[in-house]
């Protein structure tokens, strides 16, 4: 797929998943979608979808004399459709083999199979939608929550595109003063680099900052998190495995060295997609089997985001739970210890300090609230989330601000230096900005970006 040179061809999908459906669509986009969806449909009413000005169409497709389906076309015109483009929609029976069909007449009437994401890339590239509401159409289709759904709405209508204009807008401003001091220098005329003028940049570069504060939680909310269960034998991390699940999921026993594989699922913390994972306790063991799950689970521990250290509390720690917890301290991670069990008892003896700490009985449920707060805490690290207002949601929309922070920052603190050094800073910040709506964002970003969505969309 590139960007300038097939943008000319018809191109051809089948939009709606694998598998069997009630309806399943086949669509079309480009300037032979119309003819090339004629020509192998035979109207029920007569009436020919290529002339006629109505926009859904009931008849057959046929190969030959064969009939493949009874369809509904629907008919989009340029430039009033998806891509911009003339767009068939072709709603056939959701089979395989309709589709498969349906889609093989129009590859061999002329049209091209769509690379992923093809036909929301046309409508970037024919500016119907920015580069964030083109990204929004694959976090829509991706989320895994509501508040994953609604931080990609934002995006959508447009959020995050007009606060990065805004930006641009001051920067832009700025420039031009700038740029009209240059050509004036010789005459002695008073200056446009005036206080004022930092005073609005400072303005922008502090809605950087702020804008930059929400990248983390914003993916966050499309990526989500691992949370990894970790601790020694028997201290009760399935049983909080399914707590944090409510189900039962893992086998829980009163025998040390139950779990041996790694169990994974996702539940929905507050809106964050998290993907939780209980596994083998971490011990010496003789138990081949078990210790194959000991190895396992600590590989499961280099990747983890947040790890949750799960102690018995009821009895006090000797050795091996000092050894554990250093373990866990040099991995680097964000831990919170987990003291469970505190229905039968909480043994006083001096514990180490980690990032957080909830006291919790798996088996009642007592505590299992404030460790979700917790956790919920350490994943969103205290910062304010706010789907609504658009945010950054992708790394290279946190990058691209960066970059421009730092260039309006360096111009900020030479702002007294000579007006082209200025308008160099000024140009490089405004060009970090258009990355991120998709007016300089170089072609190998944008076919990463478009790489991500399904065929068909
Ligand atoms: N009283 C009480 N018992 C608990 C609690 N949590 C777990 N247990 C018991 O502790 C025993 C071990 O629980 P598991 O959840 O299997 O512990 P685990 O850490 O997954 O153990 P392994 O898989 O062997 O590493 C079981 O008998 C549980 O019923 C708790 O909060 N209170
Ligand atoms: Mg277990």
């Amino acid at each position: 797929m590139t960007t300038t040179a097939t943008i000319e061809d018809t191109i051809a999908a089948i939009s709606t998943p694998p598998g069997e459906g009630g309806i399943g669509i086949v669509r079309l986009s480009g300037a032979k979608a119309v003819p090339l969806a004629c020509s192998v449909f035979v109207s029920s009413s007569g009436r020919d979808p290529g002339t006629d000005r109505g926009r859904v169409f009931h008849g057959e497709i046929r190969d030959g004399n064969a009939v493949i389906d009874e369809v509904l076309l629907h008919i989009m015109r340029a430039p009033h459709s998806y891509t911009c483009e003339d767009v068939v929609e072709i709603n056939a029976h959701g089979g395989p083999v309709p589709l498969h069909a349906i889609l093989g007449l129009a590859l061999r009437g002329g049209a091209r199979l769509a690379g992923p994401g093809e036909f929301t890339k046309r409508a970037f590239l024919n500016g119907r939608i920015d580069l964030p509401q083109a990204e929004s159409v694959i976090d829509r289709i991706q989320a895994r929550t509501r508040a994953g759904l609604q931080a990609a709405a934002a995006s959508a209508n447009g959020a995050l595109s007009r606060t990065i204009h805004e930006f641009s807008e001051a920067l832009g401003s700025a420039k031009a003063l700038i740029e009209a001091e240059v050509d004036f220098v010789e005459q002695d005329l008073p200056s446009l680099v005036t206080p004022a003028l930092r005073e609005r940049l400072e303005t922008t570069l502090a809605g950087m900052e702020e804008l930059l504060r929400t990248a983390d939680a914003g993916r966050l909310y499309r990526e989500g998190a691992s949370v990894v269960i970790a601790g020694r034998p028997n201290a009760g991390k399935s049983s909080l495995f399914n707590a944090l699940l409510r189900d039962h999921r893992a086998i829980v026993t009163a025998h040390p060295g139950t779990t041996r594989d790694i169990l994974e699922e996702a539940i929905n913390l507050k809106g964050i997609p998290v993907r939780v994972i209980d596994m083998a306790g971490l011990r010496e063991t003789r138990d081949e089997i078990e210790q194959l799950g000991v190895n396992a689970a600590r590989r499961a521990l280099a990747q983890a985001g947040v790890v949750l250290y799960v102690v018995d509390a009821s009895v006090p720690p000797d050795a091996e739970d000092a050894k554990l917890a250093a373990e866990l301290r040099a991995l680097d991670l964000p831990v919170a210890l987990v003291l469970n069990k505190i229905d039968i008892g909480e043994a006083t003896a001096a514990r180490d300090r980690f990032a957080a700490e909830a006291r919790i009985s798996a088996k009642t449920g007592e505590g299992l609230t404030a460790l979700e707060d917790e956790l919920f805490r350490m994943l969103a690290g205290g910062v304010e989330v706010a789907p609504d207002q658009g945010m950054l949601t992708r790394l290279h929309q946190k990058e691209s601000l960066r970059r421009a922070h730092e260039a309006l920052e360096r111009m900020l603190a030479g702002f007294d230096a000579s007006p082209e050094f200025l308008a160099l800073d000024l140009d490089e910040a405004l060009r970090a900005l258009g990355e991120i709506t998709g007016q300089t964002t170089p072609d190998d970003v944008l076919e990463r970006i478009f790489a991500s969505f399904c065929i068909g969309k």
